[in-house]
């Protein structure tokens, strides 16, 4: 559990005989029944204008960014894309997909280590969602807390790169759980690195069988291709919903 920022939700088993912990959870379920309150109404609103939004997590380091700022040059012709940056400190990342020309917003974190629906809430007003196709939200990185967190999002995003081990889905489980894609990223490097990709893929389907799964580089640009079909299946199934609802 989270104790820093108590967004763990409470482990079966956990003892509620003690008064202080008993509280804490009381906090934790409440913070997290807010924020579930408040990932609906952003839900609402994005559906509103038919926004695919992904949530990308991941460790600090996988490749989050260096994603975004090839997809944003490649599909921006075809696509319209936002974007919202999460970090505990720094405009960095935000100064990186600005120079794409894509609209782009950064929320500073300070000691917090994940977005939460709120900051997205608000994060998304400069932005013209009427004119969006895609919201790409970049979580703080952490592999732990940003699974609790519910933004709003369609599928939350998990990037591993080659370079953190294979087991990353065992450990850390409930992120690879929650998330409908995982981006295995950096396999330019598997040539020089003891990385199992094969086991790599297995853990990933032993904690969530359904999960998708896309071995890329965004560096020499392998694999990049089906993500941008995952990217215009997503857009296609939210048309169709506005013209579906349009008939
Ligand atoms: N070799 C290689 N390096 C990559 C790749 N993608 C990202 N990187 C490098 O990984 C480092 C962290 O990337 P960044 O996009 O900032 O990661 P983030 O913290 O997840 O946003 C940078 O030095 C990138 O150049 C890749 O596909 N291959
Ligand atoms: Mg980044």
């Amino acid at each position: 559990m989270c104790t820093d920022c108590g967004c763990a939700p409470p482990q079966p088993g956990h003892d509620h005989t003690d008064d202080h912990a008993s509280r804490k959870i009381l906090v934790e379920e409440n913070l997290l029944a807010k924020n579930q309150r408040l990932a609906m109404s952003n839900r609402v609103r994005f559906a509103a204008h038919q926004l695919l939004v992904l949530n990308l997590v991941s460790s600090p380091g996988s490749g989050k960014t260096s994603i975004l700022e090839r997809t944003l040059t490649d599909l921006k012709d075809s696509l319209q894309f936002s974007v919202l940056e999460g970090d505990q400190q720094t405009a960095n990342d935000a100064d990186r997909i600005a120079a794409t020309g894509a609209p782009v917003k950064q929320i500073n974190t300070g000691a917090g280590c994940h977005l939460d629906a709120h900051m997205v809430g608000h994060g998304v007003e400069d932005f013209d969602l009427k004119t969006t196709d895609i919201l790409m939200i970049e979580n703080v990185g952490n592999l732990v807390c940003p699974a609790s967190f519910d933004l709003g999002e369609d599928h939350k995003v998990a990037v591993l790169s080659v370079t953190e081990g294979e087991d990353k889905p065992l450990k850390y489980p409930q992120m690879f759980q929650a998330a409908d894609l995982m981006l295995i990223n950096k396999i330019d490097l598997l040539p020089y690195l003891r990385f199992d990709l094969e086991q790599c893929k297995t853990f990933a389907r032993q904690v969530n069988p359904q999960i998708k799964i896309i071995e890329l580089s965004c560096h020499s640009g392998e694999g990049m291709q089906e993500w941008y079909y995952w990217l215009d299946h997503g857009v296609n199934q939210k048309r169709g919903t506005r013209n579906a609802e349009r008939e």
